[in-house]
């Protein structure tokens, strides 16, 4: 099988260093050298292309790529033909409107006959329709938060994540139009082929992220507590217990979910669980 699948990621920026991170982490080599606008992984059959993300939906939609990795608000933006195969639950952020600080604002007709500045026309020009409401847009490509400093525009529409960024411009975000992360996008047209590299590589990709949303857990306990503690930790199937060298003690390994760590661990002590260790799990199959 000689075909490949072509993976378009952003060349640099905010979604580079995660994209290639995953891939690495599905055990995919990638050279990406300073420079390199193309490169074809040693060990999987796939070849990527690096591009700025605005290019990313519009190459996946007429097939030069196969696949990409990109932001959702960018695939909502370029409204390409692309089919959303996975969230990637990174380059988290939002879209929203923002306006100087000093301003009293009174709620969504506030905007009603602005001028907002933006990168997002269409997504803001949706929004703005749904509510029916009538603004001037000027289309920006970057450092929309100074347009109100400089006269510009009354308010903008930018992407906000720790919020730094309005804040350090006098401006407060208002309302919210969409939350965005990284998406696997992928073309309507795949060949049998590729999607068969596309499901090896889904594996893969579902693998790392059900082992980063749990945590590997041994702990030992007094044989008495055991029936318990295997009712706090119930594992995949069921939890692993050995006997420990000292008689009537046992060591019980399992796995638990990230988000209810802290919880499961109050639990384990008070039902007399010892000597508890919490290891991350690099992939998981379930
Ligand atoms: O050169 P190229 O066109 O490829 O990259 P780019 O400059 O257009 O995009 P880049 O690398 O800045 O962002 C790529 C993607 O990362 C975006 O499309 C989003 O999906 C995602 N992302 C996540 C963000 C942010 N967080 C973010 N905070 N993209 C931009 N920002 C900017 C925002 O525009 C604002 O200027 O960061 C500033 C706000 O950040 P805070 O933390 O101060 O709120
Ligand atoms: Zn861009």
């Amino acid at each position: 099988m000689s075909e490949k699948i072509k993976l378009a990621i952003q060349k640099s920026g905010r979604l580079s260093d995660d994209s290639l991170k995953l891939i690495k982490e599905c055990g995919i080599n990638v050279n990406n050298g300073k420079g390199k606008l193309t490169s074809i992984a040693g060990n999987f059959p796939m070849e990527f292309l690096f591009l700025r993300d605005d290019d990313i939906p519009g190459y996946v939609a007429d097939g030069v790529a196969d696949l990409g990795i990109v932001g959702e608000n960018v695939v909502l933006e370029k409204e390409k033909n692309v089919q959303v195969i996975k969230n990637l639950g990174f380059a988290r952020c939002r879209l929203s409107l923002a306006i100087p600080k000093d301003r009293e604002y009174t709620g969504i007709a506030y905007f009603d006959g602005l001028s907002i500045a933006t990168s997002y026309p269409k997504i803001l020009g949706r929004f703005l329709e749904k509510n029916n409401l009538k603004a001037d847009i000027h289309e920006i490509s970057g450092s929309v938060e100074i347009a109100p400093n400089i006269g510009l525009a009354e308010a903008i529409c930018d992407l906000v994540s720790s919020g730094s960024t309005l804040f350090t411009n006098g401006l407060k975000e208002v309302e919210v139009l969409m939350r965005s992360e990284a998406l696997l996008i992928g073309s309507p047209g795949l060949n049998a082929c590729k999607k068969e590299i596309l499901d090896r590589l889904l594996f893969r990709v579902n693998s790392v992220q059900t082992g980063e949303k749990n945590r590997y857990i041994l702990l030992n306990a007094p044989n008495a507590s055991l029936d318990k503690i295997i009712s706090i930790i119930p594992g995949m199937k069921s939890p692993t217990v050995l006997p420990l060298a000292i008689e009537g003690w046992s060591s019980v390994h399992s796995v638990i979910g990230e988000g209810e760590f802290w919880e499961v661990i109050e639990q384990l002590r008070a039902a007399g669980a010892q000597g508890i260790l919490v290891v991350p799990i690099e992939k998981m199959v379930i």
